[in-house]
């Protein structure tokens, strides 16, 4: 018995399993059907071990353990990053977690975010490299077999080989730019790694010229218009405080859980001279948090590559802070952590803000998750600001709500029920409620000093909190809404805008996105940007609704208000196995492949087209700062 235990043969099924584990971690066993996706990683991971272990020497067993080892470690990062972000990690998130180790905050984030499952991944490892020792020591060498046994084998091995070559080339170049190819390369592990490192490594060493006259006419037919002046300055002159909350999913607000509101303070800002956005959508990219900021300061679509905050970090831009430092405002930036995190302190000088209040010089009288509170960043901030000259603008990025929402005892004012107490769930609905009474407190602090009668405030979500890839919230916030939680709920987030003295207050289902922030408050402060590279719209006064996606649920997906849809691209990347959702149902839709393929691409063209305007900094052809 213990015999049959020690043949190398065992490999293989070690092999199988491994390729099993993987894309069932990473959630892609149901497209299997997909026949060439299973097919082609037995054939690479098997060939591998195959053609490596026809070597005896101390070379090859070197050469199968770095291959081996890359392979494992790859595919233990993908199923831990589709276990948060549903997709496979690219070489831009390796170099941007590898070079600045940021992706999303310390251990306790990630331990929070990322299944536990993934490990499973790696358990066939030290088993592989003992077969493949196994097979080094006890199989044939080639120069002691005889000829009839040598020509076939060499034959068979030298087949695998080109068979090998031409599938990965096929498959993973895809040579005649086929959508059937594509669908496979999406999905298959090595295929998608290695177009992956075409697109993103070779594809932009090869980049060309640019014709902005080109973009100009795209943009004219993709980015969604507004025309009318409704409101146009009803905020002119007034001091703006911006505030992107971390984590804030839009389904809290109005809410009642266990016989209490989640948002009391802000449900009563909602009652009076107020604009609440119940359909606006995160825009988020790679660089989450980051990317949301420069969506709503800049009006920009981030990208899959990287943070925009690092990758265009020394471009020229026209946002918020320069547009209102142009009207004769001072711009400051608040945010109760580290300074360098996301690059913001290189980032916050070329978007325009004249300095940045972070972790090193606020007070960290009161720290709860891995950052100053938000009541204590408030307070401080508004004791900065009363002594400022106004006009002024003021970007406040919160953090008390960040993951894994843990909440000190002694801030918590929630009662939760026993079956949620200690649930990403129940601690999520207890920091809402903080940060919720941190608005409280601003709105306090604001009119204590003076300055609430002047200001508009503009509250928004950066990305949802209550993620639906891990299984726990999916079921508990389901379980809330009394519907399935799904990307519809998911990536809406609420846009508040408080103008006192506005004398109404509405609920405006228009679709909107973190990219309408900054054209919809120009309107309102009766501003202009002064420069056509503008990817949003003024929600007050929109044609219609349009929001391109890349983050969660993967370019090519769309909301499109005009439809009430939101759709999300299939993981293979194709309309055809896309989903579609009901915006004010949340019910499923049927998926008009012809009508969400024209959407699709339109959002892809917003999303690639405003990365060119970035690539080849074109805003600075308009501006000089
Ligand atoms: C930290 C914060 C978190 O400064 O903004 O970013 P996130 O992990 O949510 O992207
Ligand atoms: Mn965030």
């Amino acid at each position: 018995m213990i015999k049959y235990l020690r043949h190398f043969w065992l490999a293989y099924p070690f092999l199988a399993l491994k390729i099993f584990i993987y894309y069932w971690q990473t959630d892609r066993l149901d497209m299997m059907n997909v026949y060439e996706v299973p097919v082609l990683t037995v054939l690479f991971l098997f060939g591998l071990f195959e053609l490596c272990s026809m070597g005896r020497g101390k070379a090859s067993r070197w050469i199968f353990y770095i291959i081996y080892t890359i392979v494992t470690v790859l595919m233990f990062a993908d199923a831990a990053y589709s276990s948060y972000f549903g997709k496979y990690i690219s070489v831009n998130q390796i170099y941007q977690i590898t070079s600045f180790g940021q992706i999303a905050g310390d251990g306790n984030v990630i331990g929070a975010a990322v299944s536990p499952g993934c490990l499973l991944t790696l358990i066939d490892y030290p088993f592989v490299l003992y077969f493949y020792r196994l097979r080094q020591k006890t199989g044939e060498k080639l120069s002691a077999m005889s000829m009839r046994k040598f020509v076939p084998y060499v034959l068979a091995h030298g087949l695998l080989l080109v068979i090998m070559i031409c599938a990965w080339f096929y498959y993973g170049f895809n040579p005649y730019n086929l959508r059937s190819v594509q669908k496979v390369n999406h999905i298959e592990f090595f295929t998608y790694h290695t177009n992956d490192i075409l697109v993103n490594v070779v594809g932009k060493i090869q980049r060309g010229d640019v014709d902005k006259d080109a973009i100009l006419n795209t943009m004219e037919e993709i980015v969604p218009k507004s025309s009318g002046d409704d409101y146009k300055g009803v905020a002119e002159g007034k001091n703006l405080i911006l505030i992107q909350t971390e984590s804030f999913n839009d389904f809290v607000i109005g809410a009642e859980y266990n016989g209490q509101e989640l948002t009391p303070n802000l449900n009563a800002l909602l009652q009076e001279d107020t604009f609440y956005f119940n359909h606006f959508y995160s825009t988020t990219g790679v660089g989450n948090t980051s990317d949301a900021e420069f969506a709503a300061l800049n009006g920009l679509y981030p990208n899959d590559e990287r943070e925009c905050y690092r990758l265009y970090v020394d471009n020229t831009f026209q946002g918020l802070p320069w547009i209102l430092r142009d009207a004769g405002y001072g711009a400051y930036a608040f945010h109760g952590y580290v300074k360098t995190f996301w690059n913001r302190d290189e980032a916050y000088k070329t978007q325009g803000f004249e300095h940045f209040y972070s972790q090193e010089e606020l007070d960290m009288t009161e720290i709860s998750g891995f950052g100053l509170t938000d009541k204590e960043m408030f307070r401080q901030a508004v004791d900065i600001l009363k002594e400022k000259e106004q006009p002024f603008f003021s970007f406040m990025i919160t953090l008390t709500n960040h993951i894994p929402y843990e909440l000190d005892p002694s801030l918590a004012t929630l009662e939760l029920k026993d079956s949620d107490k200690g649930s990403t769930f129940g601690n999520y609905l207890q920091t809402i409620r903080y940060t919720d009474e941190a608005f409280g407190k601003l709105i306090q602090y604001l009119k204590d000093a003076g300055l609430y009668d002047n200001t508009m405030i503009v509250i928004y979500g950066d990305h949802q909190g209550m993620n639906m890839e891990t299984p726990a919230v999916k079921s508990k916030m389901s379980a809330f809404l009394g519907r399935e939680y799904n990307f519809d709920e998911m990536l809406k987030v609420p846009l508040i805008i408080h103008i006192p003295g506005l004398g109404e207050a509405k609920t405006i289902g228009t679709v909107g996105g973190e990219v309408d922030i900054m054209p919809t408050i120009a309107n309102l402060m009766n501003v202009d940007p002064g420069q056509p590279f503008v990817f949003g719209h003024d929600l007050l006064n929109a044609d219609e609704g349009f929001v391109a996606q890349i983050s969660y649920i993967g370019k090519g997906s769309f909301i499109a208000g005009d439809n009430a849809m939101i759709f999300g691209i299939g993981k293979d990347g194709t309309v055809e196995s896309g989903s579609a959702w009901n915006l004010l149902t949340g019910q499923r839709m049927n998926v008009n492949v012809n009508l969400c393929q024209q959407y699709s691409d339109r959002a892809t063209a917003l999303i690639d087209t405003c990365k060119e305007v970035l690539d080849y900094n074109l805003i600075a052809d308009y501006v000089t700062h």
